[in-house]
């Protein structure tokens, strides 16, 4: 566990009305063992597990993204796409891994689950933002996998629909396709106004 030590300004925070967690991709798929396994990706589930204490904590929303492909998606191999199979819907790959410690109320949201289509923001064909809307929700804070595509595009749609953002610099794993991929979604998201925060910035 990190220890608390004194962290930079920018990096405090709290929680407040308003806020929502947003879990990203948290499938086994994508963890070690898995068909598409980003690499350090199982290291992110007791933060995240962390975070979701805090936001059970404070009374606030919890949402769980998932990758949840038709068998013949576009992105696989066989249809001409970057990825071996992976989360097709309804498979074991396809579930959150047993270690993340969902809440029984979090809200579930499924994407890219048309054969034509990919979707790597978690607002693209979901009701993402209208749900959030409903809610009052202003403020996203996102982690999960992979930092380079479903978080840098749920970011990017994000910020072009009002939301504040703050990612979780410390919960997050890239694919990496090209070395650096990662460190360059993260320097775009800062760039967008997403700030960065850690564990060790939360104040009481
Ligand atoms: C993702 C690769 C393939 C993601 C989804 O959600 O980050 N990455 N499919
Ligand atoms: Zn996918």
């Amino acid at each position: 566990m990190s220890t608390p030590v004194a962290s930079p300004e920018r990096d405090r925070w709290h929680l407040r009305p308003g806020d929502v967690l947003l879990v990203t991709d948290i499938q086994n798929d994508f963890l070690p063992g898995g068909s598409l396994a980003v690499a350090g990706g199982d290291e992110v589930v007791p933060v995240l597990n962390r975070y979701i204490g805090e936001f059970v904590a404070h009374a606030l929303p919890v949402y769980a993204t998932r990758d949840w492909h038709p068998p013949q998606h576009c992105s696989f191999h066989a249809q001409g796409g970057p990825w071996p199979v992976h989360c097709v819907a309804g498979t074991q790959g396809a579930e959150f891994a047993t270690t993340l410690t969902l809440p029984p109320d979090t809200t579930v949201i499924s994407k890219a689950i048309l054969p034509e289509r990919e979707a790597y923001s978690s607002f693209e064909g979901t009701d993402l933002d209208s749900r959030l809307r409903a809610t009052g929700i202003r403020r996203l804070f996102i982690g999960g996998l992979a930092t380079d595509y479903c978080v840098l595009n749920t970011v990017r749609d994000a910020r072009r629909l009002g939301y504040e953002v703050l990612v979780l610099a410390d919960a997050i794993r890239a694919v990496d396709v090209q070395p650096g991929d990662g460190q360059r979604a993260e320097a775009e998201m800062a760039s967008l106004g997403a700030r960065r925060i850690t564990l060790g910035g939360r104040a009481a």
